[in-house]
C-alpha cells in the first residue's frame, strides 16, 4: 500500500503566491524574486507531504497562475494572435496570455478566455486550437522542477494533465473543424515529454484525464485507446486519473487502457468502484481517492477502513490518495486561531488530510493504531446539538407544495408592478455592488479588529451609502442600489449572519490566477436569528423616492460557494437556505423595499458533470429559489442576477425560477444569449449586461445602444432592462460614473426611438 496526492493547493498558506504575483505585476518585484517565492512553496508543499510520510511527492501541480496555461506553454501551442517577438520572456509570454496586453499595441491582444473547471469554482485558461495549431516540446519548466524535487531528496511522481483532456477543455476558433483532429499532433510532444521524464529517472506519471467523468461523444471515446498506446512505450509508468463524478460508461474503457495503473476518485466516483475492482488487471495498480478533496470534513476513518478493505483483499497493489488535487480545499488548520475547538475537531484540510491517508495506510497494512480521538470527533459532529435544530427540521416538515409559489402568475404581478413603480420603457438599474474604495475597506477591516466602534462604522457606510445614491440619482438611474459597501464576499457576508454557518480567518482556495475566496462552513441547520440587510436597505431607502432594490444571495449561491455538511441531501439543505432567506425577503418588503434582487450567479455550476444528476438538481434548486422568494405580494418585484456561465442549457430551470426580473452577463457575446432567452420563450422580463464590467475601457454610448437595438429585435422591448453584465465593485468611481452615464444616455436614446 502506497500513499500520494494529486496535487496541493500552490497559494500558500498565507496566499505568498497571490502577494508575490500581485507585486509583479505592479513591478515591485523582479521575475527572478517571483520564481524564488514559487520555489521556495514548492519546497514546502514537498516537505509537507514527505513529512506526512506519502510515498511520493507530486510534482508539476504547481502553477504562478494556471496548470492549463502551463501546459499551454509545454506543449508549445500558445495562440499565433499574440504574435509574440522571438525574445519575448515565457514568463512574460505567460502574462500575457493570463492577463492580456498591458498596451494597446503591443500585439499581444486580449487574455485567454476564463471557464469553470469542471464543476468547481476554480477556472482555467481556455486554450485556442485551430486547423494550423501544432505542438513542440517548448518549456523547460516541469524538468526543472523535477530537478528541483530531486535535489531536495524526495521520490516524485509527476503530474500531468492527459493528452485527451488537454483539447477537451479547449476552443474551437474555426469553423469545421473538430480539436480532437489535433490529437496525432498532440501525441508526440507527450511522447517526448514523457521520455525526457523517463530520462530524469521519474518512474511514475500521473495523466489527469477528468473528462472520463462526463458523458463523452463517441469520438472522443474511441481515441483514448489508441492515444494511450502511443503513450504506453514512452518510458514511465502511467497512472491514469478520473475525479468529480463517476466514470460510469467510460469505466471498462479506463479499467483497459495500456497503462499501469487508475485513479479512481472513491468519493463522488465511489460508483465505480465494485466494477473497477473486477476489470482492472489484476497486476495494474488501482489508487483509491479515499479522502474528499472537495470538502473540509475529517475523513470518517471506520468507513474508509471499511470501504477499502475489499480492495486491500483483491489488489496487489494499492495507493491511497484524496479524491481529487486538494487545490480545492483551504492549506491547512494550523493558522485557524479564532475557530472555536469543537468546530475545528470535526475538519481536516489540505495539510491534515495527508495525515489522514497515512493513518489508513498504517492500519490497512495491519499496524495496530489508535484512532479513538478522530472518531470520537467524527461522532461528536454527528451528534452536536450545533447541527441539529430540530426547529429547521420542524419548519421543512410543515411546508406545503404552495409555499413555493407566488400568488399570481407572472403576467398578473406584472400589472401590479407596473402600477406600482411606475418605471419608464427599459428600465436602468445595476446589478448592485459600486466600488469597494481603499476608505471603504480599510473601515470594514478596522471595525474588525475591534479599531474602530461601532457606530462610528455605521455612520462610515452610511456616508458611502448616502454617496452612492447621490450618484445614482445625478446619473439618472431609475432603480436604485445601496452599492454594499458593508459586505466582503457575499457569500461569507451572509454565512457570518446565518446559524449553521462558520467562516475561517485563512480558509483561502484558488479561484483564478491570483484571486481567492473563503468559503464558509455550512456545518448545520440553518436559520436567520436577525434580519441581515434590513437596517442598510432602509437607511438607502430612506435617502430616495426612487425604489432602491433589497440585495440577497440565493440559496443555491450560498451552497455552491460554501463548503457543505455531508450529512444531509443537498436539496434538505438548499431548503433550509431558502427559508432562512426567506425570512430576510419578507421582512425587506415589510420595510417598503419593493424590488427584492435575489443573486443566483452559481446556479449554472452546480449542474452536476453527469446528466443523469441533473434533473435531481435543478429541480431541487428551483424550488429552493422560488421558496426564497414565493412569500411577497404581487406587486413587489424579485429579480435575480446570474453571470459566470452559458445558461443556454438550462434554461428551462431559468424559467422555472419564476423570477420578475432577471438580469444576465451579455454584452462580450453582443447579446447572443438573449436570442437563447428569446427562441427558448423567457415569459418574464430580462436585463442583458450591455457593458463588461471586467474592462476598465468607458463604454461608448453608441455601442450600448447598438446592443440594445439588436436585443430590442429579439426581447419584446416592453420586458426589457438596461444594465451593465455584473457588479461594479472591482471599478473604481471614475471609471463607473461615466460608464452608467453612458448606458443611462443610451437608454434614453432608445426610448426615444422605440416610444
Ligand atoms: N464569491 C465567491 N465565489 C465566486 C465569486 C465570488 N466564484 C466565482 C467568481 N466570483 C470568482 N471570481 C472572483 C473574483 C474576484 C475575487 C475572487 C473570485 C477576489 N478575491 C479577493 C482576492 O483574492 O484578493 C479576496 C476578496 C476578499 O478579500 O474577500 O477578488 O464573488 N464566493
Ligand atoms: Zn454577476
Amino acid at each position: 500500500i502506497r500513499t500520494h496526492i494529486l496535487g496541493y493547493p500552490r497559494i500558500g498558506a498565507r496566499r505568498e503566491l497571490k502577494f508575490a504575483l500581485e507585486s509583479h505585476w505592479r513591478g515591485e518585484r523582479s521575475a527572478a524574486e517571483l520564481e524564488a517565492t514559487a520555489r521556495d512553496l514548492r519546497a514546502a508543499n514537498w516537505a509537507e507531504q514527505a513529512k506526512a510520510g506519502l510515498d511520493f511527492v507530486t510534482v508539476g501541480d504547481f502553477s504562478l497562475y494556471d496548470h492549463v496555461l502551463d501546459h499551454i506553454q509545454l506543449l508549445g501551442c500558445e495562440p499565433a494572435r499574440f504574435a509574440f517577438r522571438d525574445d519575448e520572456p515565457e514568463l512574460a509570454r505567460y502574462f500575457a496570455m493570463a492577463r492580456g496586453a498591458v498596451h494597446c499595441c503591443g500585439g499581444h491582444g486580449q487574455a485567454l478566455e476564463m471557464t469553470k473547471w469542471f464543476d468547481t469554482n476554480y477556472h482555467y485558461l481556455v486554450p485556442e486550437f485551430t486547423p494550423d495549431t501544432s505542438f513542440r516540446l517548448a518549456s523547460q519548466r516541469l524538468f526543472a522542477q523535477v530537478e528541483e524535487a530531486r535535489r531536495l531528496g524526495h521520490r516524485i511522481k509527476v503530474v500531468l494533465l492527459g493528452p485527451l483532456t488537454f483539447l477537451w477543455l479547449g476552443k474551437e476558433k474555426a469553423a469545421d473543424f473538430s480539436r480532437l483532429e489535433l490529437i496525432g499532433r498532440l501525441l508526440p510532444v507527450y511522447g517526448q515529454i514523457l521520455a525526457q521524464l523517463s530520462q530524469l529517472g521519474v518512474e511514475w506519471v500521473q495523466l489527469d484525464e477528468p473528462i472520463l467523468a462526463t458523458e463523452l461523444a463517441p469520438a472522443w471515446q474511441a481515441a483514448f485507446e489508441p492515444a494511450y498506446a502511443t503513450l504506453a512505450s514512452a518510458g514511465p509508468k502511467l497512472l491514469l486519473a478520473s475525479y468529480f463524478a463517476p466514470m460510469a460508461e467510460n469505466a471498462r474503457l479506463a479499467c483497459q487502457l495500456p497503462v499501469h495503473g487508475l485513479h479512481v476518485d472513491g468519493v463522488r466516483g465511489a460508483a465505480d468502484l465494485p466494477a473497477v475492482l473486477d476489470w482492472l488487471p489484476a497486476h495494474k495498480v488501482l489508487s483509491v481517492g479515499i479522502v474528499n478533496g472537495r470538502n473540509v470534513w475529517r475523513t470518517d476513518l471506520d468507513a474508509a477502513f471499511g470501504r477499502l478493505r475489499p480492495a486491500v483483499e483483491r489488489r496487489r497493489e494499492l495507493w491511497l490518495a484524496p479524491s481529487c488535487s486538494l487545490l480545492h480545499v483551504p492549506v491547512s488548520l494550523a493558522g485557524e486561531t479564532t475557530l472555536d475547538a469543537e468546530l475545528r475537531g470535526w475538519l481536516a484540510f489540505a495539510q491534515e488530510k495527508l495525515d489522514e491517508l497515512q493513518t489508513l495506510k498504517r492500519a490497512l497494512r495491519g499496524e495496530s493504531i489508535d484512532w479513538s480521538d478522530a472518531r470520537r470527533q467524527v461522532e461528536a459532529r454527528r451528534a452536536s446539538p450545533r447541527v441539529h435544530r430540530p426547529e429547521v427540521g420542524a419548519r421543512l416538515a410543515a411546508l406545503g407544495e404552495e409555499a413555493g409559489w407566488r400568488a399570481s402568475p407572472h403576467a398578473v404581478r406584472r400589472a401590479a408592478q407596473r402600477a406600482h413603480l411606475k418605471l419608464p420603457l427599459l428600465p436602468t438599474t445595476t446589478i448592485g455592488s459600486f466600488p469597494q474604495t481603499p476608505a471603504v475597506r480599510q473601515a470594514r477591516a478596522a471595525w474588525r479588529r475591534g479599531e474602530l466602534t461601532e457606530a462610528a462604522y455605521r455612520a462610515t457606510m452610511e456616508a458611502e451609502i448616502a454617496h452612492a445614491i447621490r450618484v445614482q440619482e445625478t446619473l439618472g438611474l431609475d432603480v436604485l442600489v445601496h452599492g454594499e459597501p458593508e459586505r466582503n464576499d457575499m457569500v461569507e457576508y451572509f454565512a457570518e449572519h446565518l446559524t449553521g454557518f462558520a467562516v475561517t480567518q485563512h480558509g483561502w482556495v484558488q479561484s483564478y490566477g491570483s484571486r481567492c475566496v473563503k468559503p464558509p462552513l455550512l456545518y448545520g441547520d440553518v436559520a436567520r436569528p436577525t434580519p441581515i440587510t434590513l437596517h442598510w436597505a432602509r437607511h438607502a431607502q430612506g435617502l430616495t423616492t426612487k425604489p432602491v432594490k433589497g440585495m440577497l444571495t440565493g440559496p443555491v449561491t450560498l451552497f455552491q460557494w460554501s463548503f457543505v455538511r455531508d450529512d444531509l441531501p443537498q436539496a434538505t439543505v438548499l431548503l433550509q437556505l431558502a427559508l432562512a432567506m426567506r425570512d430576510e425577503v419578507e421582512d425587506l418588503e415589510r420595510a417598503g423595499i419593493t424590488i427584492i434582487q435575489i443573486d443566483e450567479p452559481a446556479l449554472r455550476e452546480g449542474l452536476p458533470l453527469r446528466p443523469a444528476a441533473r434533473a435531481d438538481y435543478l429541480a431541487a434548486a428551483t424550488r429552493a429559489f422560488r421558496l426564497c422568494a414565493a412569500g411577497v405580494a404581487d406587486a413587489t418585484q424579485i429579480h435575480t442576477h446570474m453571470c459566470y456561465a452559458e445558461f443556454a442549457d438550462i434554461l428551462p430551470a431559468i424559467i422555472a425560477l419564476d423570477a420578475d426580473v432577471l438580469t444576465i452577463e451579455a454584452s462580450r457575446s453582443g447579446m447572443e444569449s438573449v436570442r437563447a432567452f428569446a427562441e427558448a420563450g423567457y415569459p418574464n422580463e430580462l436585463g442583458p449586461g450591455v457593458f463588461d464590467v471586467h474592462s476598465p475601457h468607458v463604454p461608448a454610448t453608441e455601442d450600448m445602444v447598438r446592443l440594445l437595438e439588436y436585443a430590442a429585435t429579439l426581447f419584446a422591448p416592453e420586458r426589457l432592462w438596461v444594465n451593465p453584465d455584473c457588479g461594479l465593485k472591482t471599478r473604481s468611481w471614475e471609471e463607473v460614473e461615466p460608464a452608467l452615464a453612458h448606458m443611462v444616455a443610451a437608454a434614453r436614446t432608445l426610448r426615444a426611438r422605440l416610444g
